[in-house]
């Protein structure tokens, strides 16, 4: 596809910031396409025969950040999916990039980003919504152990991305603390703003 015509939105924050959530609304009202890379993920360690389903399922559990070859290859797929069968050329890119390397590498080889959506909440409550959530989730990452490792993987890793494009001027940050309702109003306020 031709990645002039292609709009990205990066969605970031902590683990359990409420990417997925508000995702959820943006696509609703603004005609985007959702593409969660750790849901993308999921789908491949599950699918028979995926070479990579080991590999996957001990990197989540760990909290680690799969090797970007596999996360990139798998955006790229279903952004050509959608286009060829839909048409539709806006997507929000929910929980990636998280390192540095798969940022470069995304916007050099697939789409520059439009601006980066970054959903900041402090750990104590991301910690309450990943334990309730983990209650019914079956996600193998919504456990302590794992949930500890995914905010030192968030701090050390994924952090500096969001400062790198924040040097670009690229970042619309909201404070993901307050309710699902209130943080979606600020949210559309960049998207109109934006005129998405
Ligand atoms: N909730 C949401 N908003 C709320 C609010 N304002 N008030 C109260 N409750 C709120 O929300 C989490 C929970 O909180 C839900 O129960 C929700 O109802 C509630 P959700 O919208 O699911 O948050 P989200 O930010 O999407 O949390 P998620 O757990 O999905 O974030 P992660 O970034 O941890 O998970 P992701 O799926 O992106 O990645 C998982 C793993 O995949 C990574 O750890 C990594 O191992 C791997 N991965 C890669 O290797 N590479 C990638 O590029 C991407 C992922
Ligand atoms: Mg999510």
């Amino acid at each position: 596809f031709d990645s002039k015509d292609v709009t990205v939105v990066f969605v970031l924050g902590g683990p359990g910031a409420g990417k997925g959530t508000q995702c959820s609304n943006i696509k609703r009202d603004y005609d985007f396409v959702h593409l969660s890379a750790g849901d993308l993920l999921r789908d491949e360690q599950k699918r028979e025969g995926s070479q990579f389903g080991e590999l996957i399922q001990s990197y989540i559990r760990d909290g680690l950040i799969v090797p970007m070859e596999v996360t990139i290859a798998l955006l790229e797929n279903a952004m050509k999916e959608v286009i060829n069968e839909t048409g539709k050329k806006r997507f929000l890119i929910d929980g990636f990039p998280r390192k540095m390397d798969q940022a470069s590498k995304f916007e050099e080889t697939v789409v520059e980003s439009k601006f980066v959506l970054y959903f900041t909440c402090t750990e104590e409550t991301l910690l309450d919504r990943l334990l309730k959530r983990g209650e019914s989730s079956g996600r193998i990452d919504d456990n302590i152990e794992s949930i500890k490792k995914r905010f030192q993987v968030f701090k050390e890793t994924s952090y500096p991305v969001i400062e790198a494009f924040e040097a670009k001027d690229k970042v619309r940050q909201i404070n993901s603390e307050q309710s699902i309702e209130a943080v979606y109003s600020e949210v559309k306020r960049v998207f109109d703003e934006a005129l998405l």
